[in-house]
């Protein structure tokens, strides 16, 4: 098992997608990412090791980059190595119950790219028996206001990696508690916190995927 999840950190961590890519150029004629993520299931690691090794592995190329030690295109790779693994793990994150408990609208909000997160955070709620409805990264107020119209009773949550982007989150959580006053709105990403959360007005800020389950859980109770 710890193989697997040592093999699986270190290609997030270097960019090693699939035995074909040339990059890291140390790394050639190895299975990356998407050949040990196939290989690790069939021999029942978990999915939530292999998450979290992703997890490790974007951790480390995060404190490399903001120490000057790598650079963009090595968190794009970074990037590309953890979404081939996500892709094997989506059936198992999304094999929750076919009836649906409610609508979830889900975004990153404008100005942000980030979105492997806000993809997880869909992906378990999907999982928790939800139809989650996703507006992709950068998104608009009006494109959150937009999908709330045309969903009634649904929640929604906005995802932000930038401290930069927070105040886009603040201004289109505004906006939908204006526009929407009984809406449940939830907030997620790395810079959010809970100060931020009431600071805002949204309704509940969640650190990971599955705390956001419950709330959402809770709330239709
Ligand atoms: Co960027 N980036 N990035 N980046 N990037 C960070 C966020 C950064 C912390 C790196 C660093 O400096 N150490 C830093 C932000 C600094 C800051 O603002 N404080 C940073 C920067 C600066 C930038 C650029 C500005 C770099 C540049 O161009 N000079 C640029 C901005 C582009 C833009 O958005 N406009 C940029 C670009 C990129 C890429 C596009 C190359 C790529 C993203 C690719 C993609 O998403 N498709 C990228 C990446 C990969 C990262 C890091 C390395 C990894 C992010 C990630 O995917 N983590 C990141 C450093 C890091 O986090 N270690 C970094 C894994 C993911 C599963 O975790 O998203 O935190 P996370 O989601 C978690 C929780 O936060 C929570 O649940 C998830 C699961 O536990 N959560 C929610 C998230 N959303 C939620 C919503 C919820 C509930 C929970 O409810 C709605």
């Amino acid at each position: 098992m710890q193989e697997y999840i040592e093999k699986i950190t270190m290609c997030v961590y270097k960019g090693k997608v699939k035995r074909t890519s040339v990059f890291p150029p140390d790394m050639k004629d190895q299975d990356g990412a998407d050949e040990i993520a196939v290989d690790a299931l069939k021999n029942n690691i978990s999915p939530k090791a292999l998450l979290d090794a992703c997890m490790l592995g974007m951790d480390k190329i995060g404190k490399d980059f903001s120490e000057h030690k790598a650079f963009v295109t090595n968190l794009v790779v970074s990037a590309g190595a953890m979404n081939a693994v996500l892709r094997h793990l989506k059936p198992y994150m999304e094999s929750g119950e076919v009836q649906r408990k409610g609508k979830f609208v889900i975004g990153t909000v404008a100005g942000d790219l980030h979105d492997i997160g806000k993809n997880l955070v869909a992906m378990i709620i999907t999982g928790g028996g939800y139809e989650v409805i996703d507006l992709g990264a950068d998104v608009s107020t009006q494109k959150f206001l937009d999908a709330i119209g045309k969903n009634p009773g649904c929640s929604v949550g906005l995802s932000a990696l930038l401290t930069t982007t927070m105040q886009s989150m603040d201004k289109s959580v505004k906006l939908i508690k204006q526009s929407f006053p009984g809406i449940k709105v939830l907030i997620g990403g790395a810079p959010v916190s809970h100060n931020f959360c009431s600071q805002i007005g949204a309704d509940f800020y969640s650190p990971n995927a599955y705390e956001a389950v419950d709330y959402l859980n809770k709330i239709i109770a």
